[in-house]
């Protein structure tokens, strides 16, 4: 895929008043018309254009991806080409603003617009993609031109356009907006440079990376924790560079400023808690979703009711049966795209809900009567435990997530399934700390995936990281056998790891010697 952009600029003057936009599909005359208002917003001021903008659709002339085009009086077209015409309206849009000076500038400019755009218009995902990584094709900032598209490779150009919108977010956290947004349209390197020199160290360590040449500018520009945060911009900033969340707090760095009642919702596809359940009579529920997530244009959010995800778009509004909880999900791992995204539900029907809760560790939720009294204990155990399997098993892929009081035990897929009866009989015992352990224990084993889907080595899991062990844990379970995947752990160079990669499993015959 080629990520060509053009901008046509011939020469410029008066100023016009507030364009009207006009498209053969009405969703891109509708996204545009709000689109001005907030770039007006984002920049500081109104840039020149027609009083009519027209908006060509599959169809670019030249044989660039999507176009905006210019004269004198300013934005007067816009094509979008039939790859995904979405992907480039706010990208193209925001040439307005940024009509003139070198490509990096230029290109980089409109992207960052069209974030800015984006994060307050609920049509987020038109966005120009980034999957983060690095970009080991880019050309050297300070020499890309665009317009040379004989000598540079499609791939070379994408590695350009991603480069010059990430060295312009790096800029945004150090220079005001008005220093970006002249009113000319033109930012030059000049310019640039004086604002960075007067910027202060920040900005003196910016220019010293833009001068060092491409393998540094390379380095500077990478997003490997794929938060839609450059390594240089979070080395200003103090986050750290390979960790999508530095202060554990579940919200990606960099991210926008989200209302009160948002919930960011993990990439690594596991449900999150809405705060709400549906009531006796069922819900209506409305999702509404935002963020920043560069690298796909429209998210795989979905409503969870308790254990069942539902696939009706959660935009639209879903149905939620009498008294279950309302979870929400961003469905599937998500490794080619960088940011993140918020998710808060509304709608008829819906009750504050204190029996499901969430931490960037963990998913903990109740329904059954019988166990909601349960949940304090096993929250308190369940943290506990989590830590000894991290310091026995490394940190997981993925959060846990739990359902306690469910029917029976298990785990399905992904979520950790504890009876009533076992919560109870626990309880009786005084050891909310076994069904912790155990469901702890089940989650890693179950990612390990098969062949390492064993119960002896969920019960061996489980008694290593618990106090004083029961005898027996599982009755199903054949001792002999844990003990002898205990033993295993042990011997094994990577320790009890080694037993989930499968790289200390001996072979079955061992088992053959059973007494
Ligand atoms: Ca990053
Ligand atoms: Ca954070």
């Amino acid at each position: 895929m080629a990520w060509l952009f053009l901008f046509v600029v011939l020469f410029s003057a008066e100023v016009s008043a507030e364009p009207q936009f006009y498209s053969e599909d009405e969703a891109f005359q509708k996204i545009a018309t709000r689109a001005w208002t907030h770039a007006i917003r984002c920049t500081g001021w109104e840039a020149p254009a027609h009083d009519r903008i027209e908006i060509r659709i599959n169809y670019v002339e030249g044989s660039y991806d999507s176009a905006a085009w210019l004269d004198d009086d300013g934005l007067y077209r816009i094509d979008l080409g039939p790859e995904n015409p979405k992907r480039d309206l706010l990208h193209e849009l925001s040439h307005a603003w940024a009509r003139k000076g070198p490509a990096t500038l230029t290109e980089g400019r409109a992207d960052l617009l069209a974030d800015c755009i984006a994060q307050a218009q609920p049509e987020a995902p038109w966005l120009d993609p980034d999957p983060g990584g690095a970009l080991t094709e880019m050309p050297d900032l300070r020499k890309w031109e665009n317009a040379r598209r004989g000598s540079d490779s499609p791939h070379v150009q994408g590695h350009a356009y991603l480069a010059a919108a990430r060295f312009m977010r790096v800029i945004a956290t150090t220079l005001p907006p008005e220093e970006i947004w002249p009113q000319t349209g033109q930012l030059k390197w000049r310019q640039l440079t004086r604002s960075l020199e007067n910027a202060g160290p920040a900005g003196v360590t910016i220019l010293s990376v833009l001068e060092s040449g491409v393998t540094r500018q390379r380095m500077a520009l990478s997003d490997e924790d794929q938060d839609g945060m450059p390594w240089l911009a979070e080395v200003l900033q103090g986050t750290q560079p390979d960790r999508w969340d530095s202060d554990g707090d579940g919200w990606w760095d960099g991210a926008p400023p989200p209302p009160v009642a948002a919930v960011p919702l993990p990439p690594d596809g596991t449900p999150v808690c809405s705060g709400f359940a549906a009531g006796e009579h069922g819900a209506m529920v409305n999702m509404m979703y935002q963020g920043q997530w560069r690298g796909t244009t429209r998210p795989p959010v979905q409503v969870i009711a308790g254990d069942t995800l539902i696939q009706d778009d959660p935009a639209k509004g879903v149905w939620v049966p009498p008294n279950q909880p309302v979870l929400m999900i961003l469905e599937g791992k998500q490794h080619h795209s960088s940011g993140g995204i918020w998710a808060m539900v509304g709608g008829q029907g819906l009750v504050l809900d204190w029996n499901c809760r969430s931490t960037p560790k963990y998913t903990l939720w109740v329904r059954d009567p019988l166990a909601v009294p349960l949940l304090d204990s096993f929250e308190q155990a369940l943290i506990e435990h989590l830590k000894r399997a991290d310091g026995l098993l490394g940190t997981p892929h993925q959060r846990v997530v739990v359902h306690l009081g469910a029917p029976s035990l298990q785990v399905n897929p992904e979520v950790v399934q504890l009876p009533t009866s076992l919560l109870r009989w626990a309880a009786e015992q005084e050891r909310a700390d076994i069904g912790a352990a155990l469901a702890v224990s089940l989650h890693r084993v179950w990612q390990a995936g098969q062949p390492q889907r064993r119960w002896d080595t969920v019960e061996a899991i489980t008694r290593a990281i618990l106090d004083n062990p029961p005898e027996p844990l599982f009755v199903s379970v054949d001792r002999w056998a844990t003990e002898n995947r205990r033993l295993r752990a042990v011997q094994c160079p990577t320790g009890w790891k080694g037993l989930l990669t499968g790289n200390c499993d001996t072979p079955e015959r061992e088992t053959a010697s059973k007494p």
